[in-house]
């Protein structure tokens, strides 16, 4: 039998040896980290390993710490690999480590769906749905803007919106665009210091909602963000005040780390809960779906170890009807979409997948196969996940340093962002 010349183990005639992988940092309007692996069959995969504000610490992690242990493993042993880096860190779980794990899983199944000459969705277990039901970003200066921009997103063809607004007296509101394609967090070199003011938006936000169904009427479905600001009795008043506008849901209305917080939420709103963007492994999911606390879990192909992770925290979820609702803003590369969109495709508790369009910039680094057709997002049938990197282009666009900014209070006091 022949024997693998560096780990000696048996290489079987499917084996594909890791012969080379390298991270590529590049900021086409923002910062991506990708990882490439390279196998001896000729054959490569690449991963997304961007956690936005913090990406050099995933640079480091996966050159230093997980690079090393692939080369001379069988790229087909995905499982393998993925348990030998969680349990073989030793220090499990957390942001960097799951982040770094998911772009070796990511590359891994893109490689192995490219050696079996599949896309992506069929090795899952094949199509679930025609096309993935996407979710677009509208949010104005005031309710009136906010208002113009859900019926611009209708035009488009868009069937889910979320909707942010700019808040009378709260400078700097979460969601609001600077420019005019989308929000865009990262914003400086320095964190930039926003301000919140609870009460202000608790008045408002009905407001808003009233005005969007008065102009659009119920056959749009209707998101919101609050982004970690609330305590959960406010969570819950914002809830009940919400219910007649029927959203879809609302998302991170207060901080997850107390997932009993969400108890008093339930208690007292059936508007809809999403959580789960910034969890990263299946034991953050885990009491909130198994208690029926939230409807959506937000978790996503490269903040929570990949889709060999996703697939579980997934699975959980159909128990107890939570849909996903993985996270898409644009810190997310298009190869986390590519690789979200084939994991939607196939997953039978699909609940919907957000989309922040890319700029022109960042799709020409990415070519990929994936296209918007009518509110929907369909992948195409390249082999692997139908995502590719143009190295060439993206050395054209060097790091560039950039932090999320901040939120206090009126007082000073340091809040969520
Ligand atoms: C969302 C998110 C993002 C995050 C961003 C942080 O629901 O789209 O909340 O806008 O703030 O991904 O990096
Ligand atoms: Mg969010």
């Amino acid at each position: 039998m022949q024997l693998n010349k560096i780990t000696s183990e048996p290489v079987h005639s499917s084996s594909a040896i890791i012969r080379a992988a390298r991270v590529i940092v590049t900021s086409p309007g923002r910062n991506f980290v990708t990882l490439k692996i390279e196998t001896d069959q000729g054959v490569y995969g690449i991963g997304d390993a961007t956690l936005n504000g913090r990406e050099l610490s995933v640079v480091s992690y996966l050159e230093d710490h997980v690079i090393p242990n692939l080369i001379g493993k069988d790229a087909q042993r995905i499982e393998d690999i993925w348990q030998f880096l969680y349990r073989g860190a030793y220090w499990r779980r957390g942001p960097v480590t799951m982040s770094a794990i998911a772009a070796v899983d990511t590359a891994l199944w893109d490689i192995k769906a490219k050696l079996a000459g599949m896309p992506l969705y069929q090795l899952l277990g094949g199509r679930s749905r025609d096309g993935v039901l996407v979710y677009g970003h509208a949010n104005g200066s005031d309710i009136e803007h906010t208002v113009d921009e859900v019926g611009r997103y209708m035009s488009l063809g868009y069937k889910a919106i979320r909707a942010q607004s700019g808040i009378p007296g709260v400078k700097g509101a979460y969601g609001v665009g600077r420019g005019d394609m989308y929000y865009e967090p990262a914003d400086g070199t320095l964190p930039t210091e926003t301000l919140w003011n609870t009460s202000s938006y608790l008045n408002f936000a009905p407001k808003l909602f009233e005005k969007l169904r008065d102009v659009h009427g119920f056959d749009i479905e209707l998101l919101h963000d609050v982004h970690h600001r609330l305590t959960p009795i406010e969570a819950g008043r914002l809830g009940k005040d919400l219910e007649p506008y029927r959203l879809f849901w609302m998302e991170d209305a207060t901080p997850a780390e107390n997932q009993e917080a969400f108890k008093l939420i339930r208690q007292h709103t059936t508007t809809p809960l999403a959580v789960g963007e910034i969890f990263n492994t299946i034991w953050d999911c885990k009491d909130l779906i198994q208690n029926q606390l939230i409807d959506y879990i937000r978790t996503t192909v490269v903040h929570a170890g990949g889709i060999t992770h996703l697939r579980r925290i997934a699975d959980l979820a159909s128990m107890y009807q939570v849909r996903t609702g993985s996270h898409g803003a644009t810190d997310l590369s298009p190869v986390c979409m590519g690789a979200a969109l084939h994991f939607d495709t196939w997953v039978p508790n699909f609940g919907i997948q957000e989309y922040m369009r890319h700029t022109p910039e960042t799709d020409a680094v990415f070519p990929h196969d994936y296209r918007f057709d009518d509110g929907y997002l369909k992948v195409g049938d390249t082999p692997g996940h139908g995502v590719d990197i143009d190295e060439a282009l993206a050395a054209k666009y060097p790091y560039q340093p950039m932090q999320l900014p901040v939120a206090r209070l009126q007082d000073g006091t340091m809040w969520n962002w």
